[in-house]
């Protein structure tokens, strides 16, 4: 018999990364369907616009500031909780685009730190909360970069390996528990800071990234594949989701108009 849904009224989603782009957007979608959110990032006054923003809507939101890549405070957040309903890992990032040849080996261990070790620590601290909600979720926004390599990407393309294997291992060593695990692959997405961020702020370079595409994907057009997956009924899981513009084929095979 199938289970009924549990209202997502009485649910708490907890979103990392959540002072924009992705995370902020899938805030918004996860607070529109009924849960209960609660955003974390590292800036506080953009978790805590936000947060506001979505109580003036009507919505339950909170901003509670916090580093994924620091377990103490992770485990600290954790103990605010009795049970969580779903966790979105989507705190991460990329750093740089260089060679393997030339690659700055402290990009990679940062990337590493917030890509998989960020899901790691909030996973951990977070599983007997979700076990304990009877109905839980782990959300791994991963990227196509934890699918197939691409030259100048062996960084994060390594670190998003790690999330993908992290949620593939999960799934098999909870099987039978009341959790979900589902991964969200996102490949070319056009938010304010991914491109920026990976280029050290360099606008033009970052520019480049979306030269000639026609509709990269939103942060609002991946947050709504996050909600539809975390919205199925309990005994339905979405393991894998590999999301992409129309324009982009695969990680290296982008149509790009030329005026
Ligand atoms: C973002 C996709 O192509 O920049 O996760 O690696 S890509």
């Amino acid at each position: 018999m199938a289970t009924a849904v549990p209202p997502a009224a009485s649910r708490i989603a907890v979103v990392t990364g959540a002072s924009g782009g992705i995370g902020a957007a899938t805030a918004r979608r996860l607070a529109e369907a009924g849960y209960r959110v609660v955003l974390t990032a590292r800036r506080k006054d953009r978790i805590e616009a936000l947060a506001e923003e979505l109580t003036a809507a009507g919505h339950s939101a909170t901003a509670y500031p916090l580093d994924v890549t620091d377990r103490a405070a992770v485990d600290e957040f954790a103990t605010a909780f009795r049970t969580v309903g779903v966790l979105v890992n989507n705190a991460g990032g990329a750093l740089g685009a260089d060679p393997v040849a030339t690659g700055d080996p402290q990009d990679w261990r940062t990337m590493y730190e917030t890509n998989v070790i960020g899901t790691l620590n909030l996973t951990q601290a977070l599983l007997p909360k979700l076990d304990a909600s009877g109905d839980g979720t782990v959300v791994v926004v991963s990227s196509t970069a934890g699918h197939a390599t691409y030259e100048g990407g062996a960084g994060y393309v390594a670190a998003k390996h790690g999330a993908h294997v992290l949620a593939e291992t999960l799934r098999l060593e909870i099987v039978g528990r009341p959790v979900r695990v589902i991964e969200i692959a996102p490949g070319m997405v056009k938010t304010e800071e991914f491109a920026l961020t990976r280029f050290g702020g360099d606008a033009e370079k970052a520019a480049r990234v979306y030269e000639g595409v026609a509709e990269p994907l939103t942060a609002d057009d991946v947050a709504d594949t996050v909600a539809w997956a975390v919205t199925r009924p309990p005994h339905v899981n979405i393991d894998l989701l590999v999301v992409r513009p129309r324009a982009q084929a695969s990680n290296t095979k982008v149509h790009r108009e030329t005026r």
